[in-house]
Parts: structure tokens; C-alpha cells; sequence
């Protein structure tokens, strides 16, 4: 058992028989208590300090917690010494050489930042104005209705998860019996962050494995069949982990069904931009649910459209019926984001606030985000020609192409991805899911081979 240091406090008639060192704190507390420490003047100062090694750790009953799904496939990546290996676990857009990339405009707007030698003083708990303002147009449109009446709750989070969190504390708050509902699958986090803010939380099924596509009909069943007023967790585009959205007819039926429920959609947007290449089209499901007039929540993600990933900027708005519900709800939002992190970080609401804020700028990064969009669709193609070129059996892959966004759903089980990992290098989530964004051409027909081997080899 390792040992370890302490820190103890104990009585000192304890300590009658030890022989105190030269210097010892003891010493040097008595010998403040002599001469009349302030700190010390009126009290009886028996109890002392001091430092002890000890073979049991006060942190005997803490258990080894289990990788993280996602971010732990990175970590067993770093360790492989393989030359095939492939990181196709977490969502993070590389180069064609599979570098990370930093967008020029980013590099752009951080010139800018150090030119005007902008200060580093505490943001508002609600964040940076310019960047509030800017990202709820951006995801609602300037022009929208919510937007000129004032009726978006807008602060800035940390990134997408942390906007997430906030809402989940907003909803156990002030809707204690309220039910979250999730898509199964989903983004694994979700199911975490509603855990971890004691919001309870159930399924409506979504993915349909024989057709590998959309099981609307459950989905809208199970949305249904769930307590009137729950908060419906839904993805904005670009499902994750499935890359498959409903249609523009499906969403529309999906808020008939919300409406007639009462619930009250929670959009996880953190993928604006990367699913079709355009902010506005995939804005879509939002703002059709704006349109009719919902009050609603949407947390945003700048981690994966902008490259901002280890910046944490993202934000939380919600839209309120009146102007007058909008400034209470920013109101508590703040007060809870007091004492979990007082205030957030200022470097990437100024990146984002730059390069959004700046018509210049917006349209470099607009084009830009085409090419990261464009880039994944051509290994996507190519991923799925090599697939239907290698296997012989017939089977269909087309669905490769329908999936959408940054991801493949493969349709492997565990011990499949296990294979992949262990045979092949190649790193992915145990629940078949593949990041594109993390793939190159070149490297698509060593990804067939072995999505095929584990396919067809593996039961
Ligand atoms: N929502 C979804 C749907 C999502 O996929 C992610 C990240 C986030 C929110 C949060 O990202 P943030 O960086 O906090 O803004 N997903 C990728 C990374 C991760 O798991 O943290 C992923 O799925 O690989």
C-alpha cells in the first residue's frame, strides 16, 4: 500500500513523549503563542498541526472511475505505437495530413486581439455583450422576431457542454418534476450531464438498425407517451453519434406532437455549419420551432465550426414568451453560473465576436467552413466507394452517404470496434461510431479492409 502524508490534527497531550525536532512547527507555534500573536492573544491553544506519514490514504473508499467513452479513446491513442493507428474516436476536425487545424480566420481575429491589447479583466457573469449578441443572431437569424423583442435569455457558456449543464441546474431548479427526454442513441455526455444535475431522464427511440436510418414512428411515439411538460433533448443536425436527421416534414410533425404535449424542446446545437456547410440551413429545426411560437431552449458549441475546442465558448439562450420572462431567466441563469464558475473565459467570445461581428471576416469563415464540410464529404464518398468496391457480399453501405455531419455510424457492435482497435489500430467509440473529421483520403481503403474484416469476421 503506498504511503502517504497527512495532514493531522491532533491534541497535544498526545505528544508529551515525543521529542519536538529543533524548528518544528510546534515549536514555532508555541513560540509565537510567547510573544503574543495577535492571531492567538485569548485562546486556549491546545490543539496543533502537523505533518505525519501514514500508510492508509483518507482516499481508501474512492474507486477507479472508467475511461470516458470519447475522450478516453484519445488517451489509449497517444499510447499506441503502431504507424497504422488511426484516431477516429472524438469529434475533432484534422487535415487532409490529420494535423489539427486552426482556422485563418481565427488567426485572423487573434491579430486583431493582440493589436488592440484588450485587457484580461473579469467578464460579466452573463460573458462578453458582443459576443451574446452576435451568437444568438447567428443562430436565430438577426431578423428574427425573438431577437428584436428582446425575447432570448443569451449568456455565454462554457462551450457547448457547459451551456448544457447550466440548463440541466436551470431545469432541476425550476422544474423539479420535470423529465428530460433523450434520443437513444445520443451524444453519450447528455446522459452525464442530466445524472449529474438530478434531472431524471428516459429515451424516445430514434435510430432504427434495419434501415439503419430514422425510426420516426418511435420517436414520435415515445415523445408522446412521455409526461406532458417534459424538456425533449433534441439535435439541431447532425445527430450524433447516427448522422441522420429528420426531414424538414418529420421536424414539423415532431413540433405537432411536442405542442400537443406541452413539452419544451432543448436544442443541442453544437454542429451549426458542419452538417451542410451552411449556418443557415442548419439552423433549420431551430428556427422552424421558433417560428411557431415555442419558448425553448438552445445550447451552442463554437468547439467543432470555428476549431475553438479548447477555448470552451459556446452559450445557452433561452426564448421566452415576453421580454419580461426573458430577463428573469437570464437572471437565474447568472445566478447559478455564479457560484459553479463566477464568470467565463474571455478569449473565445472575442475570437467568435470578431469573426461573426465582421462582415469580412464572416464570409472567410463561412468559406472556410465549406472546405472542413467539403473535406469530410469527400472522405465520406470515398469511404463508402472503397467499401462497396472491397466487399464482395453484397451488402449495402449506401447508408454511409446518408449519414450526415461529422460521424459514421457504422452499425459495428462492441466486439467489432473492439477489433477494429485491437487488430487494425484503428480508434473509435464501442458504439460503432467513426469520426470522419479525423480521416484522410489516403488512409479510406485501410478503413474499408478492416471495417469489412471486422464486419464479416467478428460475431
Ligand atoms: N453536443 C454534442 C451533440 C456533441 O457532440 C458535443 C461534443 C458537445 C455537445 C459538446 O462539445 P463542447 O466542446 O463542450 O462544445 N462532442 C464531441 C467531443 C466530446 O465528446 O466532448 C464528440 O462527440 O466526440
Amino acid at each position: 500500500m503506498a504511503s502517504a502524508l497527512a495532514l493531522v490534527a491532533l491534541s497535544a497531550p498526545f505528544f508529551r513523549a515525543v521529542p519536538l525536532p529543533e524548528n518544528s512547527m510546534f515549536q514555532r507555534i508555541g513560540a509565537e503563542k510567547k510573544h503574543g500573536n495577535p492571531l492567538f492573544k485569548g485562546k486556549d491553544f491546545r490543539r496543533v498541526s502537523m505533518t505525519v506519514s501514514v500508510n492508509v490514504s483518507r482516499f481508501e473508499g474512492v474507486t477507479m472511475a472508467p475511461p470516458d467513452p470519447i475522450l478516453g479513446v484519445s488517451e489509449a491513442f497517444r499510447v499506441d505505437t503502431n504507424d497504422l493507428k488511426l484516431n477516429l474516436g472524438v469529434g475533432a476536425y484534422r487535415t487532409e495530413e490529420l494535423q489539427p487545424y486552426v482556422l485563418n480566420v481565427v488567426k485572423k481575429a487573434e491579430k486583431l486581439m493582440l493589436e488592440r491589447g484588450e485587457n484580461k479583466e473579469y467578464l460579466p457573469i452573463e460573458g462578453l455583450a458582443a459576443f451574446n449578441k452576435v451568437t444568438a443572431e447567428l443562430l436565430f437569424g438577426a431578423d428574427n422576431s425573438v431577437i428584436q423583442e428582446g425575447r432570448v435569455a443569451t449568456i455565454q457558456g462554457l462551450s457547448g457542454t457547459g451551456s448544457l449543464r447550466l440548463a440541466a441546474a436551470f431545469i432541476q431548479r425550476y422544474f423539479p418534476d420535470a423529465k428530460a427526454l433523450i434520443s437513444s442513441p445520443t451524444w453519450g455526455n447528455h446522459k452525464n450531464i442530466f445524472n449529474d444535475a438530478r434531472v431524471p431522464w428516459s429515451e424516445y427511440r430514434y435510430y432504427d438498425p434495419r434501415t439503419v436510418g430514422l425510426d420516426f414512428d418511435g420517436m414520435v411515439a415515445d415523445i408522446k407517451a412521455a409526461p406532458d411538460g417534459s424538456f425533449v433533448l433534441l439535435h439541431g443536425c447532425a445527430h450524433n453519434p447516427t448522422g441522420i436527421d429528420p426531414t424538414p416534414e418529420q421536424w414539423e410533425k415532431i413540433a405537432d406532437v411536442i405542442q400537443e404535449k406541452n413539452h419544451i424542446p432543448f436544442f443541442d446545437v453544437a454542429y451549426q455549419g458542419f452538417a451542410s456547410g451552411s449556418l443557415d440551413a442548419d439552423a433549420y429545426s431551430v428556427r422552424l420551432f421558433v417560428k411557431r411560437g415555442f419558448e425553448l431552449l438552445v445550447a451552442q458549441s463554437y468547439s467543432k465550426n470555428l476549431g475553438l475546442y479548447a477555448e470552451r465558448i459556446g452559450a445557452i439562450n433561452v426564448v421566452c414568451s415576453s421580454s419580461d420572462a426573458g430577463t428573469r431567466v437570464k437572471s437565474q441563469l447568472k445566478r447559478l453560473a455564479r457560484p459553479m464558475y463566477s464568470n467565463p473565459p474571455v478569449h473565445g467570445a472575442r475570437i467568435v465576436a470578431n469573426v461573426v461581428g465582421d462582415p469580412i471576416l464572416f464570409n472567410e469563415w463561412k468559406q472556410e467552413m465549406e472546405l472542413m464540410a467539403g473535406r469530410i464529404k469527400n472522405v465520406r464518398q470515398r469511404l463508402y466507394e472503397n467499401l462497396s468496391q472491397k466487399d464482395k457480399s453484397g451488402k449495402d453501405w449506401s447508408f454511409v452517404l446518408k449519414q450526415i455531419g461529422m460521424f459514421s455510424y457504422t452499425g459495428l457492435h462492441k466486439a467489432q470496434s473492439d477489433h477494429m482497435t485491437d487488430k487494425w489500430h484503428i480508434y473509435m467509440t464501442k458504439d460503432g461510431r467513426i469520426s470522419l473529421a479525423g480521416l484522410s483520403l489516403s488512409k479510406c481503403e485501410y478503413l474499408a479492409d478492416a471495417i469489412i474484416d471486422s464486419f464479416h469476421n467478428v460475431d
